[in-house]
Order: C-alpha cells, then sequence, then structure tokens
C-alpha cells in the first residue's frame, strides 16, 4: 500500500500596481534570482513551487498578474477560484500601497469568500534607516485579516517567509474544511491551472 501522502495544489495570485516587485519576487522565490531590468508582465505569468508544509507536499500554482492599469480587467480571471493573494506594494512608495487597499476591496466583493491574504512591503533595501513606519500597514494587515510581510527580492529578504505563512494557512484552511486533504484534482470546481494563460495574438504583416 502506497501510504506516501498526496500532494495538494492551491491557487496563488499576486495582485499590486506596476513596478512593485511582484514578478522579482516570485522569481527570487522559484528561481532565487533577481534582475535589476525586470521587464514589465504582460497579462499575467505563471509559475509553479513545490514544497512541504507540515509533511505534507504542496504545489503552489502561482499566476503573477501583470500590474499595469491597462491590465487591470484581467483581475478576476486569475483571482477567481484563488485560494490566496499576495498583495505587493513598493514601501517607497505611497500610492502603491493605495492600490493594494483597492485590490482588497475588489477581492472582498469578487473573490473566493475567505481567500487567504498576505502584503509584501517589498524593495525594502531602498530604505536607508533601519526604522521605518510600517504601522499603518500593519494596523491595514491585521483590520483584513493578512500578514504583513517586509521583503526584498533584491536581497532575498522575507520572501521564504511570506510564501510559507501562505502555503501554511492554505494547508491548514484546508484540513479544518469538508474536503480535508483530497488530491486537488478532486475538488469540485477546480480550475483547471495547468493551462497557459491566452497569449495575445501575434500581429503580423502588414
Ligand atoms: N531595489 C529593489 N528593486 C526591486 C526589488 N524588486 C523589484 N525591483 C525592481 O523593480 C522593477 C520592477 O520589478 P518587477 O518585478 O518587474 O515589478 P512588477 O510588479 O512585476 O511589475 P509589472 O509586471 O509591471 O506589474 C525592476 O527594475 C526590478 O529590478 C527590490 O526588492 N529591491
Ligand atoms: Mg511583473
Amino acid at each position: 500500500m502506497n501510504s506516501k501522502p498526496q500532494a495538494l495544489t492551491f491557487k496563488l495570485v499576486l495582485l499590486g500596481d506596476g513596478r512593485v516587485g511582484k514578478t522579482s519576487l516570485v522569481l527570487r522565490y522559484v528561481n532565487n534570482v533577481f534582475s535589476e531590468k525586470q521587464e514589465a508582465t504582460v497579462q499575467a505569468s505563471y509559475l509553479t513551487k513545490r514544497l512541504v508544509v507540515e509533511g505534507v507536499p504542496i504545489t503552489l500554482a502561482i499566476w503573477d498578474t501583470a500590474g499595469q492599469e491597462r491590465f487591470h480587467a484581467l483581475g478576476p480571471i486569475y483571482y477567481r477560484d484563488a485560494d490566496a493573494a499576495l498583495l505587493v506594494y513598493d514601501i517607497m512608495d505611497t500610492d502603491s500601497f493605495i492600490r493594494v487597499r483597492n485590490w482588497v476591496k475588489e477581492l472582498q466583493q469578487m473573490a473566493s469568500k475567505n481567500i487567504i491574504m498576505a502584503i509584501a512591503a517589498n524593495k525594502s533595501d531602498l530604505v536607508r534607516a533601519k526604522k521605518f513606519d510600517l504601522q499603518e500597514a500593519e494596523s491595514y494587515a491585521t483590520l483584513i485579516g493578512a500578514k504583513l510581510f517586509v521583503t526584498s527580492a533584491k536581497l532575498g529578504t522575507g520572501i521564504n517567509e511570506v510564501f510559507l505563512d501562505i502555503a501554511t494557512r492554505a494547508l491548514q484552511k484546508r484540513k479544518s474544511s469538508s474536503e480535508g486533504l483530497l488530491p486537488t484534482p478532486q475538488r469540485k470546481g477546480m480550475l483547471i491551472i495547468d493551462d497557459e494563460p491566452e497569449r495575445e495574438e501575434l500581429k503580423c504583416c502588414s
């Protein structure tokens, strides 16, 4: 008899303003790389990461969305049925924190109930003083039942912590749900996440 625990898949979506570092966080986490010249995401990209939490093998199915305003309307395609959302802002840019609040409002109205949320205050390496005011962001995170993590994709700080927290909370939630630890494909209404995101039509030949 095979007693190996079966892998669970959790769908995670990254949301936030353009250039706050969503792609950089994912690439640091999945491939341990960082580029100063990271290109803006078009529509979204999809990556996976396997990890083991409390002895349970987990696959994080990660949708890294484009933050530019022109892609905003695509949001529901990616956060629909998501188990968790990682909301990213640039610690040096107040407007990008406001954008996080707007995404949270949208998620609360449109996404799955009880979606797990975490907030990443990214680019912490750019802050010279050791202390910076996170009180507002922390109170806000508590208010919405999220956790706040200070991250730097550049230095690799806080990254494992935030993804591990999301995976751990998703696992706890699944354990306490009626589905228990059934492998993901047996879940009702599960979105198939192996498909590539739709690509923009190739423009050709005038
Ligand atoms: N100093 C510093 N720069 C960062 C960090 N994270 C990302 N960057 C830089 O910020 C710029 C934007 O990063 P991206 O990862 O492309 O940002 P994004 O949120 O994916 O942007 P969109 O795809 O347009 O939504 C790039 O030049 C990165 O090198 C960080 O932690 N520290
Ligand atoms: Mg990006």
